[in-house]
């Protein structure tokens, strides 16, 4: 496959002519300012002069498509990139299958498309901003390089849904293209959209379980969305996925390399009992019951940027052809699920049972199916370490009635293994589940910068190798330039 070149001469990298499109080329040079100004005041705290060893997208070829170099995050090139158009492809699934994917939007859906673009725009600020304070706690420099890279993508995957915006939606698209840069992520009058993207990312644990859970969310919203028949968000989204999988291996690897370092603490110290809080503590590490209440937070916030488990809008949209499931193109039933039914965890009379649902109404519930499958490959790998090392400790992700705030099991307080409590147990147990005042304070203990080339935190392992195979005393930061 040969590369697609993008346009670099501009002040916006593009793979879509925007130098023959002045409309949209103007509006795009009228947002950038604006843009800048919000990463200024809401990217990464403290390092904005410094030198960071990015990649940056320099073609949309799957085996070529990234080059690194040492950038200073401001400079950081943004740009709109849209996978290739695939000849003659057709909406491959709704009412509408089979017909030529829009090139332009349809009408009819123009409402409901927009509000799709705006939500998944909204959460790409939302994470950049969630994450500004990290940097000045980065267990090394490796991390800390990690942490801006997917920072600034986070911020082209603004770029990408804001040309959508910008190119097909006319008047409302600019507006909400402003709009995206006026919410703040946790602002009590101009919070974003979903909820998991108003909570704090305070430590680098949760960094890691946020990009591990959260990051995944947004693979599979992606994923979804790369079916669409609106051949635009079609191919951003599936360019934006290639970007992607560097976020979740960030997530993966850096639990991984918590755990294998407290379990290696644990094995010198000759601590075999993973409930020897306080004795491992003192290694200065982080215990595996804390790392277990961690990930019960990410996982549980997580689940409820799936929407309701019955949800008219998911089956509007499957059925208009503009939002499938993950990875549509795979599946062999008929792409348009008019009958069938789908099993859907509900609470009836008080007790979580299977019902079964209309196909169509239960898309949210499939895809968080799908996600919860995914999300276990890495807990199974992240449990493999910890066996290797000789612990007896399994990390495990909780029941989904456990801590929701959005669809079924919002009404009820259920545990870990979804035993429903009653509120005073609930109330009682809660820090069993999730993190307590102390333990934060204990992580936050061990937030300390290692800003030392090839120097790593006590609390987290070297990585096996470095990114773009530099070694592992590579400067992947310049702070000294800052
Ligand atoms: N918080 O019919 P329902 C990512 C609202 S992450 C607040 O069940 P639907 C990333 C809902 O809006 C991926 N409100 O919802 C990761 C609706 O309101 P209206 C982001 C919520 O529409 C890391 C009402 O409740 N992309 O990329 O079926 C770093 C009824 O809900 C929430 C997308 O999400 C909530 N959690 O499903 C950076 C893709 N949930 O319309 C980036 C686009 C529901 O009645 N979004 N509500 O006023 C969608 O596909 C869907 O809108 C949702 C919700 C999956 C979000």
């Amino acid at each position: 496959m040969s590369m697609i070149a993008v346009d670099y001469d501009g002040l916006i990298p593009n793979n879509v002519a925007l130098g023959q499109d002045v409309r949209v080329k103007r509006a795009l040079e009228k947002w950038h300012p604006g843009y800048i100004g919000w990463w200024m005041d809401m990217g990464p705290e403290g390092f904005q002069n410094a030198l960071v060893y990015l990649r940056t997208a320099i073609g949309v070829d799957p085996k070529g498509w990234a080059k690194f170099d040492y950038v200073r995050m401001p400079q950081y090139r943004w740009g709109v990139l849209l996978a290739p158009q695939r000849e003659g492809r057709k909406i491959p699934f709704g009412s509408h299958k089979g017909e030529d994917a829009w090139q332009e939007v349809p009408g009819e859906y123009r409402a409901m498309l927009r509000r799709l673009v705006v939500i998944q725009g909204d959460t790409e600020p939302a994470s950049v901003e969630q994450q500004r304070h990290l940097g000045k706690t980065a267990p090394s420099l490796y991390d800390m390089r990690n942490l801006f890279q997917v920072n600034v993508e986070e911020g082209r995957h603004l770029w990408a849904m804001v040309y959508l915006l910008q190119k097909y939606f006319g008047a409302d698209g600019r507006e909400e293209a402003e709009a995206l840069l006026e919410r703040r992520s946790g602002d009590p009058d101009t919070p974003r959209m979903l909820g998991a993207f108003n909570e704090k990312t305070p430590d680098w644990l949760s960094f890691f379980m946020f990009t591990y859970f959260t990051d995944r969310d947004g693979k599979m919203q992606l994923e979804a969305l790369a079916q669409s028949g609106f051949d635009p968000l079609s191919r951003t989204c599936r360019f934006m996925l290639t970007e992607e999988a560097h976020h979740m291996f960030v997530g993966e690897t850096g639990v991984t390399r918590v755990v294998q370092r407290t379990c290696e603490a644990m094995k010198q110290a000759g601590i075999t009992d993973p409930y020897e809080i306080d004795k491992i503590r003192k290694l200065g590490v982080i215990d595996l019951p804390t790392i277990q209440k961690k990930a019960n937070l990410h996982f549980s916030l997580t689940l409820d940027l799936f929407g309701n488990e019955i949800s008219t809008n998911a089956a509007n949209a499957f059925h208009a052809g503009l939002k499938g499931r993950f990875r549509e193109d795979r599946l062999t039933d008929d792409h348009q699920l008019e009958s069938g039914t789908y099993p859907v965890l509900r609470l009836i009379d008080g007790q979580i049972k299977k019902d079964d649902a209309p196909a169509l109404s239960a898309l949210n519930m499939r895809l968080r199916d799908d996600y919860v499958a995914d999300c276990q490959l890495g807990v199974d790998r992240w449990n493999k370490v910890i066996a290797d090392l000789g612990i007896p400790f399994e990390i495990k992700l909780p029941h989904v009635a456990f801590h929701r705030h959005i669809g079924e099991f919002s009404r009820t307080n259920a545990d870990v293994d979804g035993n429903i409590l009653s509120p005073a147990e609930w109330t009682r147990r809660r820090t069993d589940f999730l993190p307590s005042e102390a333990d934060k304070d204990f992580i936050e203990s061990l937030m300390r910068p290692q800003f030392e080339k090839g120097k790593y935190a006590s609390w987290i392992a070297p990585p096996k190798v470095g990114i773009d195979n530099k070694p592992g005393d590579f400067e992947y930061v310049k702070i000294a330039d800052a």
